[in-house]
């Protein structure tokens, strides 16, 4: 018997936040949900799907995954791209939930089965000031996290990325009609940011895993210096010191330091990673399933990276889905190299909306045993929360230059 797909469906949903869904149906009466959020720019991949892909996918054979993520690769000409890659990434997520379903076994088991018996998980700390932070880092360990990223406030500045103003969790997109502006001074992060991370690890001691995020913002000499002052505090990485469209200049940044280096948050296929992987500039490659095509193509990056030692840490913000948090975990769990999963976590209303199977315990994350990828969707909950318009902030300079946000 052919599986074939019958509907294909785009949801668009907001609760508390946006998210994009795609729901494939089956000839056979199963259901596979794919993910395909791309922060700020929701509407342009739900058109994408909507007007591009779904009149090619209704008809298709849903048991050939490979070839359809092949099909929308190289069939489209105009390939690669976020929009593109996160549509292509959702079909990618449904067509694996579907198989899994179908076996009646979750995707991990698909992907050749259980490496590790947990993922360990880690989880933000965001403060504006030292003892906020401190505060912050509490409460994390106190709900088991062992490993935390942490991100203060810096000295001049009224908005600094990951850090929140208000009790609870940082959310970096606003909604409104434009994106906020913020402000961003180099020197002051530089002159802050080091004894900042010091004091950090002198208060919670050696064994806490910290991490710390740079979001784009250095050169590859400035990001050298950092990480050359930052050796003593024993970080699990330094992320996204440079914007990285250039791999090249990753190899500056090694001359200087040893601190170990992920990058990869907003790449999406291997070509924006291969000379980052096959050097060795970096020690973690973070790219998310939706993000990178799906299952099927980050397997693949994860391949490659495995044999220059190079370790998966798939980016798990609020702003993609349960649906992409629950991929990440089958895919984590069934592959060797993957060291770490972000848990960033998420508001309580996105959990009326997507009922999930995976677990969080001790600061290890599980994707559970229910077929396919575990996660169901409350169609008439989403149908409650209508899409709002939404961006990411935008940075400029001190003197008003547009700068990396
Ligand atoms: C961040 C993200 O999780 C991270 O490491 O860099 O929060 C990032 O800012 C957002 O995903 C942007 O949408
Ligand atoms: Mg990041």
């Amino acid at each position: 018997m052919t599986r074939t797909i019958t509907h294909a469906d785009v949801i668009v949903t907001s609760p508390s936040r946006n998210f994009v869904t795609l729901k494939l149906t089956t000839s056979d009466g199963l259901v596979g949900w794919g993910d395909a959020t791309v922060n700020g720019r929701e509407l342009a991949v739900a058109s994408y799907l909507r007007d591009h892909l779904v009149p090619a996918l209704v008809g298709r054979d849903a048991e050939k995954i490979e070839d359809t993520w092949q099909y929308f690769y190289r069939g489209v000409y105009w390939r690669r791209g976020p929009i593109g890659m996160a549509a292509i990434g959702a079909v990618d997520m449904a067509l694996w939930d579907i198989k899994g379903k179908a076996a009646g076994m979750p995707v991990y088991q698909l992907l050749g089965g259980a490496v590790r018996d947990k993922i360990l998980a880690y989880t933000h700390a965001t403060g504006w000031t030292l003892p906020e932070l401190l505060d912050s880092v509490a409460v994390r360990r106190a709900e088991g996290f062992r490993a935390v990223r942490v991100q203060s406030g810096v000295p001049g500045l009224d908005t600094v990325y990951g850090v929140s103003r208000t009790p609870g969790g940082y959310e970096p997109a606003g909604r409104g009609a434009g994106p906020v502006e913020e402000r961003w001074d180099t020197s002051a992060y530089l002159r802050h940011a080091p004894e900042l991370l010091r004091s950090v690890r002198e208060a919670v001691g050696p064994e806490l895993t910290l991490l710390h995020d740079v979001h784009h913002r250095l050169t590859p000499t400035e990001a050298g210096r950092l990480g050359r002052s930052l050796e003593d505090v024993d970080l699990f990485w330094l992320e996204d010191v440079t914007p990285a469209e250039n791999q090249t200049l990753l190899r500056a940044v090694r001359q200087h330091t040893t601190v170990p280096l992920a990058i990869g948050e907003v790449f999406n296929t291997i070509w924006d990673a291969h000379e980052l992987i096959s050097e060795r500039l970096i020690d973690y490659i973070r790219m998310a399933v939706v993000h990178a095509g799906g299952i099927s193509h980050l397997r693949k990056v994860l391949a490659f990276a495995e044999v220059y030692q190079v370790k998966g840490a798939p980016h798990g913000p609020s702003d993609v889905s349960p649906i992409n948090m629950a991929a990440s975990l089958h895919l984590g769990l069934a592959t060797t190299n993957i060291a770490i999963q972000e848990h960033m976590g998420y508001d309580p209303l996105v959990f009326e909306v997507f009922h999930v199977g995976y677990q969080l315990a001790d600061g290890y994350l599980h994707p559970g045993e229910a077929p396919g990828l575990g996660v169901d969707v409350d169609e008439k909950a989403a149908a409650h929360f209508p899409y709002r318009q939404a961006y990411l902030p935008v940075a400029r300079t001190l003197d008003g230059t547009m700068k990396d946000w």
